[in-house]
């Protein structure tokens, strides 16, 4: 049995002074902890959660309501230690997905003056640009819906564009739109998804948007797993904690924000929050190196016939790849800050992926894929060829993304693929196989930038680590990785 730190909340009810999208585990696990422990440190705050879910979940929202709000956070640091934390700075729970009627609500919420900041973790399908370019994906009918009926959006660019509406009618100054989503240039990307939104509905709230409207960049990191039932009674067995809406989670979390907040923040930097003037770096490092090698783990882990984060991490052949992924393909394409040990850092995320108080699904992180890879893997593969280096890890893991996108896993489990191109995957598969199959994947221009897909050297490594793939098996090339590291 671990040993259990207990946290309780202060019973202090704060003013409700940021609204969240995207009522996720993460957002429960991460910025909602941040709040929380600037409540506590306080006493009081203006600092307050609103937080909605856009589309899924109706049955948390519900629950948490039940509940006014409060749920646990466990953060495992290992088998052995343990914090329970509860959190209380949840004020109001709403749900504007299909069958819920809070939209209005939010938006009079999103609206108000009391409103500073809106902060953002929808996943990155959720701002609907192309992963590739960056550019709003017109054609998306979530989009054209928005276009259409921009009073009743469903989109969230569409609902931040629609507040945003609201306060300029209103004469109220903009809130500072804070994106948590692990994307390049996430503040920007979102100002993209808001603006061009806003050019092709009203010339004037685009122009506003532009002038007035503050995007800061962040990077976040904590490890947060699905809940399932096993966590469920874990928590209910190891923590006599009975709560359907707690998450589990590493005790590590990591937050950098670009300090830039026309109409002011919570002094996050007494809770260890780094404030930054450029926040690039910090996200380009936690993108590639963390989740890139999380990619890597999902999708050579599953044909592997691993299950989870720490038993792909404990295979030593996978451990080699992955290691050799972090020094040789991700590292040199960081330019970091003074202070910066990337060696360090690497070390660091392997004893995070070995943590095995969490049961963190690889499906999980191998969901999503096409939304995924560009800033994980494609941007650096392009950088490693310019400078003249081998991507023989990247490639090896788009072959196998292929592979899990198109074929049954070992042990013939058929997995349902979940990402928003699955119906063009399944297509390719029912049209090509072998190099015209890894061809026509490559050419997906939604997923990878012409500049790259047309380069030979990079189809050619992909093309090679199919075919070896499929030759010789994942666990073979694994230990031909190893025996030459
Ligand atoms: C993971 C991330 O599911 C995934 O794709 O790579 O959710 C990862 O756990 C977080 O970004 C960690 O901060």
């Amino acid at each position: 049995m671990p040993v259990v730190t207990r946290l309780p909340s202060t019973r202090a009810a704060p003013e409700i002074g940021i609204v969240h999208l995207g009522l996720g585990a993460f957002h429960r696990a991460h910025q909602a902890v941040y709040l929380q422990r600037h409540l506590n440190r306080h006493g009081q705050s203006d600092w307050g959660l609103c937080s909605a879910n856009l589309r899924s979940n109706r049955t948390l929202v519900d629950q948490l309501r039940a509940q006014d709000g409060r749920y646990h956070v466990a953060e495992y640091r290992d088998r052995e230690q343990v914090t329970l934390r509860e959190i209380g700075v949840l004020r109001q729970a709403l749900y504007v997905g299909e069958g819920g009627h809070d939209l209005e609500l939010l938006l009079q919420r999103m609206a108000a003056p009391q409103t500073r900041i809106v902060t953002l973790t929808v996943t990155e399908k959720g701002y609907c640009l192309s992963p590739a370019t960056g550019q709003l994906r017109m054609e998306d009918p979530a989009i054209a819906h928005d276009i259409a009926h921009p009073q009743a959006p469903r989109t969230a660019p569409g609902i931040v564009l629609e507040a945003l509406r609201l306060r300029r009618a209103a004469g109220i100054a903009a809130f500072t739109v804070l994106c948590c989503d692990n994307m390049p240039d996430n503040g920007q990307r979102t100002r993209q998804a808001v603006s061009a939104l806003a050019a092709l509905q009203d010339q004037g709230l685009a122009q506003w948007v532009n002038e007035q409207v503050a995007f800061p960049g962040c990077m976040v990191d904590r490890i947060v797993p699905a809940m399932d039932g096993e966590s469920f009674t874990r928590l209910e067995q190891q923590l006599d904690c009975h709560d359907r809406a707690a998450v589990v989670c590493e005790s590590f979390s990591q937050w950098v924000i670009e300090d830039h907040f026309p109409l002011g923040r919570p002094d996050w930097e007494l809770e260890g929050v780094q404030m930054v003037a450029d926040v690039r770096p910090f996200e380009t490092m936690k993108l590639r190196m963390l989740n890139g090698s999380h990619s890597l783990l999902a999708y050579v882990g599953l044909l592997v016939g691993h299950d989870l984060v720490f038993d792909a991490i404990n295979d030593a052949d996978l451990a080699h790849f992955i290691e050799r992924y972090m020094t040789q393909e991700a590292a040199p394409t960081l330019d970091m800050p003074a202070g910066i040990d990337l060696v360090l850092y690497a070390h660091d995320l392997k004893a995070r992926f070995a943590n095995d108080s969490l049961q963190h699904r690889l499906r999980q992180i191998a969901m999503d894929g096409s939304q995924k890879l560009p800033q994980r893997w494609l941007l650096g593969a392009q950088q490693l060829l310019d400078d003249g280096r081998g991507i023989a890890c990247i490639a090896l893991g788009i072959a196998a993304w292929i592979h899990y996108c198109t074929q049954p896993l070992p042990g013939g489990s058929t997995q349902v693929i979940d990402d928003p191109l699955n119906a063009t995957f399944a297509d390719l598969a029912g049209r090509f196989e072998g190099a015209s199959l890894v061809g026509a994947f490559l050419d997906l221009d939604e997923v990878f930038p012409a500049v790259l897909s047309a380069r030979p050297a990079f189809r050619d490594a992909v093309q090679g680590a199919y075919g070896a793939l499929v030759r010789d098996g994942m666990g073979s090339l694994l230990r031909t990785f190893a025996a030459h590291h």
